[in-house]
């Protein structure tokens, strides 16, 4: 007897490689476990005659002379397989995407770091040129879309989206991944939601747009961090912090969001005693004190709980400055040669504007070339101080639609930080 099974709480990637490798190991059978995650449970049962499978107390695994583990490299996450660790004339095969280290080990072992195992058999299969029915090539999208929460978690690899054209290729439909990995928004969320929106204030702290809101849960309420971000995305603010209050538990709930990496949410939830990452993260703080809760996270954003790296960091310095009665010609042939977009004019020690490229456009005649900078500089100014983070730099080049900021300390400039100091840094960060 041969066995392919995989993880308790079966989420897509899980089913979807369950199957997969069923067409790889054709003589194997496919044994789930009892538990699954209400959207795989609802996708089997409408698919229940397409599927075949059993479970771990309907077959007697200790019979079995080859075992295919799927998207799982540990045995405590598998059901109903305990007396096989250490069978001797057992046959392992692994096929796992997770980096860390588990305890079985396999005979042979596909383990390849892309964002889902679905993306290892997709790539096998389309190798083998097997035939793919649309119904299973849904259900592998299914299990790449989600691991990879659509190819957009930093987990997402080239092989993953080679994947899933090849499974579109094999006409996965859209509309019914779309169907089933649809978070839970149901009545009780949708209350929640409306609580919180219900008295919803916005206030700026440490210049980033932030709203708190307060909702009473009871018991067990599955999607309330999708409920936090539909919250965000309404009121329209940096970050947003659900407190949700659980009376009979004594606690509060904190659930927090951020579409601005510079404000790390991660670390404001680790302050508080529960963890994230910096878009999102949640905590549990008792007692039931929601004021407090909100109180304490103001606090934290004032103090800049926030990237460690500051526009003092990435700012280029000195800085190259012009007289305000520089000669344009002059200007024009040190930007040239300075290999700029634009340089800022200084009088004495104070920035009265910036000389860019495009100031150039409003000469119409070559004698303007003769005029002083201050006839053709632009005076609207910014600037930033060289303890605000990138986030901050962004929103005024892009509020303001301007492609560099004097950086300023006790009305000194000391430094300038341009477009691209921004964009290499986010790729660097990025990539490395
Ligand atoms: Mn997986």
């Amino acid at each position: 007897m041969e066995i392919i099974t995989t993880h308790k709480n079966v989420d897509f990637d899980a089913l979807g490689s369950v199957f997969a490798a069923s067409i790889l190991y054709p003589q194997a059978t496919p044994i789930l476990p009892v538990s699954l995650n209400p959207n795989t449970r609802a996708f089997l049962s409408l698919h229940k005659d397409i599927f075949a499978f059993n479970t771990s107390k309907e077959i007697n695994p200790v019979e079995a002379k080859k075992l295919i583990v799927v998207d799982t490299n540990s045995w405590t996450r598998l059901e109903g397989m305990d007396r096989l660790p250490g069978k001797s004339d057992l046959e392992i095969h692994l096929w796992d995407h997770h980096p860390e280290k588990g305890d079985i080990k396999a005979d042979w072992s596909c383990h390849e770091l892309v964002g889902a195992t679905s993306t290892l058999f997709a790539k096998r299969l389309e190798e083998r040129q097997e035939e793919i029915s649309p119904i299973l090539a849904t259900l592998f999208l299914a299990g790449i879309y989600e691991d990879t929460g659509h190819l957009t978690f930093p987990t997402t690899t080239a092989a993953d989206a080679k994947s899933v054209g090849f499974l579109l290729e094999q006409k996965a439909d859209l509309n019914i991944v779309k169907n089933f990995l649809r978070p839970i928004y149901g009545p009780k969320q949708k209350d929640l939601l409306f609580e919180m929106l219900k008295d919803v204030k916005r206030q700026k702290l440490n210049g980033y747009t932030v709203s708190l809101a307060k909702a009473h849960i009871k018991g067990h309420t599955p999607g309330l961090s999708l409920v936090v971000n539909m919250f965000q995305d309404i009121v329209n603010v940096d970050a947003a912090f659900g407190i949700f209050i659980e009376a009979k538990r004594d606690q509060c709930l904190v659930i927090g969001r951020s579409s601005d990496d510079s404000l790390d949410i991660g670390s404001i939830m680790r302050n508080m005693g529960g963890g994230g990452h910096p878009n999102a993260g949640s905590a549990i703080v008792k007692p039931a004190d929601p004021q407090s809760a909100a109180e304490w996270i103001i606090e934290m954003i004032k103090e800049g709980h926030q990237s460690s790296i500051q526009i003092g960091d990435l700012m280029s310095s000195p800085v190259f400055t012009v007289a305000p009665k520089i000669k344009m010609k002059k200007v024009a042939l040190l930007l040239r040669e300075k290999g700029c977009t634009g340089i800022p004019v200084v009088d004495g020690e104070a920035v009265v504007g910036i000389i860019s490229r495009r100031d150039f456009r409003k000469i119409k005649k070559s004698p303007q070339l003769d005029l002083p900078v201050k006839a053709f500089m632009s005076t609207r100014l910014f600037h930033i101080g060289p303890e605000k983070n990138v986030g901050q730099a962004v929103r005024l080049m892009v509020k303001n639609d301007i492609g560099r900021l004097p950086v300023v300390k006790n009305e000194r400039l000391i430094g300038i930080i341009t477009r691209s100091d921004v964009m290499q840094h986010y790729y660097c960060e990025r990539s490395g």
